[in-house]
C-alpha cells in the first residue's frame, strides 16, 4: 500500500477494468428508464483544451448521477471532422487533411479515454468517413427533391489573386488574408436550405423549452427577428425613370412614412443599374460598393455613402418626389434591396442624411422633443404620438400603423406583412475538405440528385490544397460523371457542405451508429431521443443549436423521429480563464508568457505579489485573467496536468472550482 495517492496507478487500472467489462456501453432496454447525456462533440484540432476537459467532465458527473438513479445512460463521443483547420494545417504541412484529421482523433482519443469518462465508444461516430455522410447527402437528395433545398445566387468574398472564395474570418479589413488582395463581392450559384420555412415553428417552440437558458432563447429568438411591418409602394416618377413602376420598400415603421425624405437602393437594385448608365461616376461607385466583403458586422460597421440619382419616385400618399439615392448600407439580400429614409427617426438615416444635406423631418413625437434639430439620437425607436403627419396626427403607433394600412390599400400601395430576420441557411462551400454535395450537373437535365443506389459520392483523401481555388474543381477523376437521367456526360458538383451540417444531426446517428439501412434506425432513435442534457459551450446558443433544431424537424417530417425538439435541457458551460503574463515590447506590442513558464510570487498571506519568467528570472507583468486562449498565451495544457497530478484530480478541480455555467478560474 502506497503512502500517497498513485494517480497513474490507480486511474490505469479502473479504466482497464471498465474496458473489460464493457461498463458504458448500453442497449435498449425496455422498460428501464433511459437517460441521453450528451456533449458537443469536438473538431480534431490536435489536442485537448481545458475548455474540453471542463465540458466532458460536467457531462460525465451529470451521465453518472443518473446511472445512480438506475437509469439506462447513454454517453457517446464522436468527432466533428470536416473543416478549414484541417486545410490551413494541410497547406503548411503539405499533408493531406485527412491524414492529419485521422491522427489528431487517434491521438485525442487517446487523450479523452484517459480522462476515464464513462462513454460508449462502440457508438463512435466520425462525420468525415463515408459511413457517416452518405446519409447526410442522402438526406440532401430527398430535401432537394420535396423543394426543402434549392439553388440561387448567393454573394461571396472573392480573393482575385488567390482565385478562390474566402469565409468571412478569412477577410481582414476587406482583403484576403492571404493574398493580402482586395476582395471583390460574386455572385455564384449555391445551394439554400429553406430554413425560413420552419422559422415560426422554430420560434414557437422555443416556449416548449422550459430546460433551457432563458439567455439562450433569447438569442435564438432575436436571430430569428420576426416583426409585424408593412411592404409599401412607391411609384416611379415617369418623367425622370422613363417608365411605370413601382418600388417595394419593407419596414416596421409605418407610422414614419409622412416623415419619409428621401428612398435609397441597394448597388445591385434595377434602379441603381438604370441610373448608373451614362454616369460614370455612379457605376464607378456601384462597382466599389460591389467591393468589400460579405459578412454582416462588417456591412452595420463601415461608413454610410451614398451617391444622388437623377430619379425620383413618389411619396405613396402625398405624392411627393423622393429622389432616389444609392446607398451602401442598403442590402439587396435584405428585404426588398430598397427602403424609404425616415432620418428623424433611424439612426442610419439620420448618420446618411446628415452627412448629405438631405432633409429631416420628424413625424413622432419622442422623448428627444419635436424641436428641429433635436438630438434623435437618443430616442431612435421610440414609439408615440404622429405629428407633421396631416389626417395621422395624434394616432400612436397601433393606430398609426392600421390607419396607414388602410389609406395605402386604398391605392394599392401597402400592405402589412410579418417578415423574418432569419435568412436561408446557404451551406455551399467551395473547399474540399467537407461532405461533397450530391448533385450531377447536366446540360440537357439541369441539377440531378445522385440516386440512392450511387451513393456516397466520396471524397478523395489524399489531397493537398493549396489555397488557391477549390481542389475538387481540378480533379476531372472526381467531377467527371455521367446524367444519372440521360447517361450523357455530365458535372459533378465540386463544392461541399458547411460543416454545420454535420452537427445538425450527429446526436440522432449515435443511436444506430452502424446502420445501414438509414440515416437513423427509427427504433432506436425514438429509443433514445430527445436527448435529456445537452452540454456545451455558449459559443453554439444560436447557429449550430438552430441549425441541430431544424434538422430534428426536417428528420420528423421524414419520419426518422418523432419528437419535436432535439434537446429537452441545455447547459451551457462558462469559459475557462487563466492568469495572463506579459512584457510590452519595444514598439508597445505585447509578448504574452504562458502561466506553465512563469513563477508567482506571493506574501505570507498567499496574495499575489508579483511574477518572474522562470528562463531568466526577471519579472513580467500580470495581465489579468482572460480566456485561454492562444492570442494570449495563457492555455494550460490539460495533459500535463493530467500526467502529473491523475484526471481526477484536474476533473475534480474544475467542479470544485466554480458552478458549471460559470466561468472557472484555472489555478494550478
Ligand atoms: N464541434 C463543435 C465544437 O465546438 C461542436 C458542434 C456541436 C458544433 C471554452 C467546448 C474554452 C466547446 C475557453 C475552450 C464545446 C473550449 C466543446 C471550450 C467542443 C469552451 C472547447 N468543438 N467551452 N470547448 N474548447 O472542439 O464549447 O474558455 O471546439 O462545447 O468543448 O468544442 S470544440
Ligand atoms: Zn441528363
Amino acid at each position: 500500500m502506497h503512502e500517497q495517492y498513485q494517480p497513474r496507478e490507480i486511474e490505469a487500472a479502473a479504466q482497464s477494468h471498465w474496458e473489460a467489462q464493457k461498463s458504458f456501453e448500453v442497449s435498449e432496454q425496455p422498460g428501464k428508464d433511459t437517460f441521453y447525456c450528451l456533449s458537443m462533440f469536438p473538431y480534431p484540432s490536435g489536442k485537448l483544451h481545458m475548455g474540453h476537459v471542463r465540458n466532458y467532465t460536467i457531462g460525465d458527473v451529470i451521465a453518472r448521477y443518473q446511472r445512480m438513479l438506475g437509469k439506462n445512460v447513454l454517453q457517446p463521443m464522436g468527432w466533428d471532422a470536416f473543416g478549414m483547420p484541417a486545410e490551413n494545417a494541410a497547406m503548411k504541412n503539405q499533408v493531406a487533411p485527412a491524414k492529419w484529421t485521422y491522427e489528431n482523433i487517434q491521438y485525442m482519443k487517446t487523450q479523452l479515454k484517459s480522462l476515464g469518462l464513462a462513454v460508449d465508444w462502440t457508438r463512435e461516430v466520425t462525420t468525415c468517413k463515408p459511413d457517416y455522410y452518405r446519409w447526410e447527402q442522402w438526406l440532401f437528395t430527398r430535401l432537394y427533391e420535396k423543394g426543402v433545398i434549392y439553388r440561387k445566387n448567393g454573394t461571396v468574398n472573392w480573393d482575385p489573386v488567390d482565385q478562390t472564395v474566402l469565409a468571412n474570418e478569412q477577410v481582414i479589413d476587406g482583403r484576403g488574408w492571404r493574398s493580402g488582395a482586395l476582395i471583390e463581392k460574386r455572385e455564384i450559384p449555391m445551394y439554400y436550405f429553406k430554413i425560413t420555412a420552419y422559422a415560426d415553428e422554430l420560434l414557437e417552440s422555443l416556449d416548449d423549452l422550459p430546460g433551457w437558458p432563458e439567455q439562450v432563447k433569447t438569442m435564438q429568438r432575436n436571430w430569428i427577428g420576426k416583426s409585424r411591418g408593412m411592404e409599401i409602394g412607391f411609384p416611379y416618377d415617369v418623367e425622370s425613370i422613363g417608365s411605370e413602376g413601382v418600388m417595394k420598400v419593407f419596414t416596421t415603421r409605418p407610422d414614419t412614412l409622412m416623415g419619409a425624405t428621401y428612398v435609397a437602393v441597394a448597388a445591385e437594385h434595377p434602379l441603381a443599374t438604370l441610373a448608373a448608365q451614362g454616369n460614370p461616376e455612379l457605376q464607378a461607385f456601384i462597382d466599389e460598393c460591389k467591393l468589400g466583403g460579405v459578412a454582416e458586422a462588417d456591412i452595420a460597421t463601415q461608413e454610410k455613402k451614398g451617391l444622388a440619382t437623377t430619379l425620383c419616385v413618389q411619396h405613396p400618399l402625398t405624392g411627393e418626389l423622393l429622389p432616389v439615392w444609392v446607398a451602401n448600407y442598403v442590402l439587396m439580400g435584405y428585404g426588398e434591396g430598397a427602403v424609404m429614409a425616415v432620418p428623424a427617426h433611424d439612426e442610419r438615416d439620420f448618420e446618411f442624411a446628415s452627412k448629405y444635406g438631405l432633409p429631416i423631418k420628424p413625424v413622432v413625437r419622442t422623448s428627444a422633443g419635436d424641436e428641429t434639430p433635436a438630438p434623435w439620437q437618443d430616442a431612435y425607436g421610440e414609439h408615440g404620438e404622429l405629428i407633421n403627419s396631416g389626417a395621422f396626427d395624434g394616432l400612436d403607433f397601433d393606430g398609426a400603423f392600421d390607419a396607414m394600412e388602410v389609406a395605402l390599400q386604398k391605392k394599392g400601395l401597402g400592405q402589412a406583412r410579418t417578415q423574418f430576420r432569419l435568412r436561408d441557411w446557404g451551406i455551399s462551400r467551395q473547399r474540399y475538405w467537407g461532405c461533397p454535395i450530391p448533385i450531377i450537373h447536366c446540360e440537357a437535365c439541369g441539377d440531378v440528385p445522385v440516386p440512392e443506389n450511387q451513393l456516397p459520392v466520396v471524397l478523395p483523401e489524399d489531397v493537398v490544397p493549396d489555397g488557391a481555388g477549390s481542389p475538387l474543381a481540378k480533379m476531372p477523376e472526381f467531377y467527371d460523371c455521367s446524367c444519372p437521367s440521360c447517361g450523357k456526360p455530365a458535372r459533378r458538383e465540386t463544392d461541399t457542405m458547411d460543416t454545420f451540417v454535420e452537427s445538425s444531426w450527429y446526436f440522432a446517428r449515435y443511436a444506430s451508429p452502424n446502420y445501414e439501412q438509414g440515416m437513423v434506425d427509427p427504433k432506436a432513435a425514438n429509443h433514445w431521443l430527445p436527448v435529456d442534457q445537452y452540454i456545451g459551450g455558449i459559443e453554439h446558443a444560436i447557429l449550430h443549436l438552430l441549425y441541430a433544431r431544424f434538422f430534428h424537424k426536417l428528420m420528423r417530417d421524414e419520419g426518422l423521429v418523432s419528437s419535436n425538439e432535439p434537446f429537452k435541457n441545455l447547459l451551457t458551460q462558462g469559459m475557462v480563464v487563466a492568469e495572463t503574463y506579459y512584457r510590452t515590447l519595444p514598439n508597445g506590442g505585447k509578448d504574452w508568457f504562458n502561466p506553465a513558464d512563469v513563477e508567482v510570487e506571493r506574501d505570507a498571506k498567499a496574495k499575489v505579489i508579483g511574477a518572474k519568467l522562470k528562463s531568466d528570472g526577471l519579472p513580467v507583468e500580470i495581465g489579468g485573467t482572460e480566456k485561454m486562449s492562444k492570442s494570449k498565451n495563457n492555455g494550460v495544457d490539460p495533459q500535463a496536468m493530467i500526467d502529473a497530478y491523475g484526471a481526477d484530480t484536474c476533473r475534480l478541480f474544475m467542479m470544485f472550482a466554480s458552478p458549471p455555467d460559470m466561468s472557472c478560474e484555472w489555478s494550478d
